[in-house]
Formats: C-alpha cells, structure tokens, sequence
C-alpha cells in the first residue's frame, strides 16, 4: 500500500525567482495540504547530508552549493498515494524533459537548478521529512 505523506523543498532558484507563492498555490490545487512547512537555509553541511545518497556522483559538489547558497521552503505534505501523485506534479529532473504544466517545466532553471524537490519512495518521504522537521512541528 502507498503513503499518504511526502516531502518536499522549495529549491534557491524556485525561491530567488519569486516563485514560492505560485508553486504553493500548485501544490495545493493538485490537492496536498501542509503537514509542516519553514522557511530555511541549509548550512553546507546539512545540504552534503540530505543529499549524502548522491556523495559519488559527479554533480555532487555542484547540487551541495546551490543547495546551500540560499533560502528553501522546507514541507510535509499529505494526500493519497503522495509520492507517486507529487512526482508526477513537479515533472522530470530536466526541465527540458518535464511534462507541460508540470512545476519544473513551469518554474526550473536548469537540471541542476530544478525548482522543487520531491521525496522518491515512502521511506525517503519519511527520513526526509524526520531531516527538516521535529515531531511536534508536524500537524
Ligand atoms: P530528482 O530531484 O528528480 O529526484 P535525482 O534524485 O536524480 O533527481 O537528483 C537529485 C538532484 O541532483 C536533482 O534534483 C538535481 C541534481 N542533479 C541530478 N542529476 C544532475 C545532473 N546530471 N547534473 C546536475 N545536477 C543534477
Ligand atoms: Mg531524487
């Protein structure tokens, strides 16, 4: 059976363009609410520990840096089948390869700049949404 809860952020370049407001209204339009949400920034070193799955890729140091070089919006998000559901809502990695009126066609700069996060299974919903928020900033 799929969860009900995924995570995501808000990427620095999502957040720089002026876009949070218009991402949150998608976001809530394709039908999740907000379990928990901050406005942040990751120190270098949270950046090289959330993203530590990647630490052998080639991008590694490039994704620590722009991850960490601005303000996120960190969120818990709720709704049937969510992982799957929000994937499918920010589109592929690439912009250039993202389905129209997905959010990265709409709003990413580039495969590296990719406006949003989402999480990729129930597991990595769960450690990522333990990453960013206590038990009791969770409604
Ligand atoms: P996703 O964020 O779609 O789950 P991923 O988990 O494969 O993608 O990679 C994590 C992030 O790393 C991604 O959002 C942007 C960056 N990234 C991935 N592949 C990249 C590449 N080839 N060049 C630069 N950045 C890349
Ligand atoms: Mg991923």
């Amino acid at each position: 059976m799929s969860g009900n809860r995924t995570f995501t952020m808000i990427k620095p370049d999502a957040v720089e363009s002026g876009n949070i407001g218009n991402i949150l209204q998608m976001i809530s339009d394709a039908g999740f609410s907000i379990k928990a949400m901050k406005y942040t920034k990751l120190s270098e070193e949270r950046a090289k520990a959330f993203y530590a799955v990647h630490a052998e890729r080639p991008f590694y140091g490039e994704l620590v840096e722009y991850m960490s070089s601005g303000p996120i919006v960190a969120a818990i998000l709720e709704k049937n089948n969510a992982v799957e559901d929000f994937r499918a809502l920010i589109g592929a990695t690439d912009p250039a390869e993202a389905a129209e009126g997905t959010i990265r066609k709409k709003y990413a700069e580039s495969k590296g700049r990719n406006a949003v996060h989402g999480s990729d299974s129930d597991e990595n919903a769960q450690i990522e949404g333990e990453f960013h928020f206590a038990e009791d900033e969770v409604i």
